[in-house]
């Protein structure tokens, strides 16, 4: 506010001031009254006590304890791992290394995959910070912790209120010794839709820069002509390229011929082609039974020379059955989480395979007390989330019928509930197979995932059959996420669009057969600089930059929330979900030494002009705030 003043000064405009100017010229430290942060905070709390958090409004707010965050000795600091061993030797030393290790390699999913799966991808900087120290000195042999990607760069911003990148950079200073992974929707990036090539590779470049080390890329249709130039620019960075195959269908189930052994080993040897340092097998949706994983990691070891990752999700029960057969055929790493944040739609129990691996010879080279003790915080800061909860509490088979992945089957429930189809998630589940195969039988992963995901909501809303979509169609308005598939925007599918389907939803619009990249303008950076601080009048990062690149409407929607409520993140988790109880009392530490003591004293009934006043005590001083009702 200084330097503003002094710029817009008349007298410093026109030249017309002496050495003395400052110090006699006392208007330029009139500066206008900017909410502090106290008073922000007040506002966001009273927010959510008065109207609730978005799908916690009818909760109360539980009593629970607090997570015992494992004690590390101070000073220390953890001892090397993967992530030195790929600063020294570079991704191919890093395979080397991969291939040669007996036991079965680890990645950890607690800090991405996991919650996205559970909780709907709810988890908190705040509580991942806490652990993320002491992870990294119990866990000190795992592979990699997935903790960045997918769902969570959007999630954070819209539901959070958080910057991802400083998840990321926080998490990478606290975990020095291991590999971090994000998973990368190839053209998609971290959204649901191809973006500029500049933006993906942009976004590629920085994410590197600030810590990433193993890139899982996929595409949502298995088109490796739209992963291509992810994987290259990862290589460019000496980062590692971990291209994947989603995994769909049955291997075992002779009639679906379509995703046959054969497609799988065509497309992993194109993908060692490609570039890739490590082969990932996405199972997405947890679809892999034990015997096709025997069957399909067996062929693929003997088809290509790059080490194998497996991700699976638990969904049907059979999940650590379908590692245990994977290992058995030379799997080299396969993707857990911590045990009270495993399970159903999340990954296996990594306390469980440690055990189920005892006698093999291919025990991961873990320290199960180390991991215990992890399990006791996730088990109590899982109970912060319970709102997310998808009520799913016993292994669900139907998941081999509706293809589902995991990580979206808490998100589509909260769409469904959101559009009014609560009570109706059995028929959109049904509907969401009947979409898979009207589209020809095509993979199921996010972008692809969302838009047979929108087509079954769309559906069911409207009381359509498979049957009105074909006789009504002309007369139908698609999803626009349905619309955009079908003109070839997120890519090719494996043999095509089923064409019928294809005239119905296009209504004469064309449809690309090329990669929608080369179609698109890049986006001019500088440009968009400008354009950005018109509106924030700050300093942009180039982490702001991308984040608005990537998602213009989420990102402003985010910046004028941080420019209201002020930095959310310092509150504890319960607080941020459902405000304060009448009378009690929390500590906020808003920077290092420095906590600020909230208190609720009551809440008035709602006046004339429909706002509440909520009561607060500020370190011991009365504080007020006015809320409007939207009840
Ligand atoms: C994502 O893209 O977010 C996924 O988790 C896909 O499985
Ligand atoms: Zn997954």
């Amino acid at each position: 506010p200084f330097l503003e003043n002094l710029v817009q000064h008349k007298d410093f405009l026109s030249g017309d001031y002496n050495t003395s100017f400052i110090d006699s010229t006392q208007e330029l430290f009139v500066f206008p009254k900017r909410k502090d942060r106290g008073t922000k905070m007040l506002n966001f709390i009273g927010e959510t006590i008065v109207n609730g958090y978005p799908g916690l409004e009818k909760m109360r707010k539980p009593v629970l304890d607090k997570p015992p965050v494992p004690a590390v000795e101070k000073g220390t600091v953890p001892r090397d791992g993967t992530k030195q061993i790929l600063d020294e030797r570079g991704p191919e030393g890093l395979a080397e290394w991969v291939k040669s290790q007996p036991q079965v390699l680890l990645t950890d999913t607690t800090f991405r995959d996991a919650h996205q799966s559970l909780l709907a991808t709810r988890v908190r900087t705040h509580d991942l910070k806490k652990v993320a120290g002491p992870t990294a000195h119990l866990l000190p042999q795992l592979f990699s912790s997935e903790m960045w990607g997918g769902a969570t760069f959007d999630v954070s911003m819209r539901f959070l209120h958080e910057d991802p990148w400083e998840r990321l950079l926080l998490l990478r200073e606290k975990m020095p010794n291991v590999l971090m992974q994000m998973l990368l929707r190839a053209s998609n990036a971290v959204g649901y839709r191809n973006y500029p090539d500049n933006v993906v590779k942009e976004f590629i470049g920085k994410s590197a820069d600030a810590g990433m080390d193993v890139f899982r890329i996929f595409d949502s249709l298995n088109w490796i002509e739209g992963m291509q130039l992810a994987i290259d620019e990862v290589r460019n960075k000496q980062k590692v390229a971990e291209a994947s195959i989603c995994y769909t269908g049955d291997i075992l189930d002779a009639s679906r011929t379509k995703y046959d052994l054969n497609y799988y080993k065509n497309m992993a040897v194109s993908l060692e082609e490609a570039g890739a340092h490590i082969l990932g097998i996405k199972d997405m949706a947890g679809l892999l039974k034990p015997e096709a994983a025997y069957q399909l990691i067996g062929e693929l070891k003997n088809t290509v020379s790059i080490p194998i990752h497996l991700h699976t999700h638990d969904t049907s029960g059979n999940g650590i059955f379908t590692y245990a057969r994977a290992i058995e055929a030379g799997v080299d790493i396969v993707d857990v989480a911590i045990s009270s944040m495993a399970g159903l739609t999340s990954q296996p129990s990594m306390n469980s395979l440690y055990y189920a691996l005892e006698g093999s010879g291919r025990q991961p080279d873990m320290d199960i007390k180390a991991i215990e003790e992890l399990n006791e915080y996730w088990d109590y800061t899982r109970k912060y989330y319970q709102g997310f909860e998808s009520g799913m509490n016993s292994p669900h088979t139907e998941v081999y019928e509706h293809e589902m992945p995991g990580g979206q089957y808490s998100n589509l429930q909260q769409q469904a509930k959101a559009v009014g189809l609560g009570s109706q998630w059995n028929d959109v589940k049904k509907m969401y197979r009947r979409v898979n195969d009207m589209f020809g039988d095509i993979v199921k992963v996010t972008p692809s995932s969302k838009v047979v995901g929108d087509m079954a909501l769309y559906m069911v809303q409207n009381e359509l059959t498979e049957k009105d979509v074909f006789e009504k169609g002309e007369s139908l308005d698609f999803p626009d996420s349905v619309v955009e598939l079908f003109q070839g925007q997120l890519g090719q599918p494996y043999q095509g669009f089923p064409e019928k389907l294809q005239q119905i939803i296009l209504k004469g619009r064309r449809a690309i057969t090329n990669r929608p990249g080369e179609n698109m303008e890049e986006v001019n950076f500088h440009n968009l600089q400008e354009e950005l601080y018109k509106e924030v009048d700050r300093q942009i990062t180039s982490h702001d930059l991308l984040s608005y690149a990537l998602y213009p409407k989420v990102y402003m929607e985010f910046e004028r929330f941080r420019e209201q409520f002020g930095d959310v993140t310092v509150l504890d988790t319960p607080t941020f979900f459902y405000g304060l109880r009448l009378g009690e009392e929390i500590e906020v530490e808003i920077e290092q030494g420095k906590t600020l003591i909230v208190k609720l004293i009551s809440i008035s009934k709602p006046q004339d002009n429909g706002t509440r006043i909520v009561y607060f005590e500020l370190n011991g001083q009365p504080r007020e705030v006015n809320i409007k009702d939207q009840n």
